[in-house]
């Protein structure tokens, strides 16, 4: 298994919680709730190779 860490920063109110929500949970509100500190979101993808 091979796992990667991502770190998401920018400036307040640009879209980085709603963008992460919509790569792990395929959702989105308009609803803008700002996040403190860290939040952790784990995905796991299944890719098939070839060998
Ligand atoms: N229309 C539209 N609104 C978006 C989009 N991405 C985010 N928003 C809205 O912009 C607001 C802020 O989005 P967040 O994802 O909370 O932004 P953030 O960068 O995590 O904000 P902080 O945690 O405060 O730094 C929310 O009201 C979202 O609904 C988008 O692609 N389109
Ligand atoms: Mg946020």
């Amino acid at each position: 298994m091979l796992q990667k860490k991502i770190c998401m920063v920018g400036a307040f109110a640009t879209g980085k919680t709603s963008l992460v929500a919509q790569f792990v949970r395929s959702i989105f509100s308009e609803k803008y709730q700002t996040t403190v500190g860290v939040k952790i979101d784990k995905k796991q993808l299944i890719f098939k190779t070839e060998i």
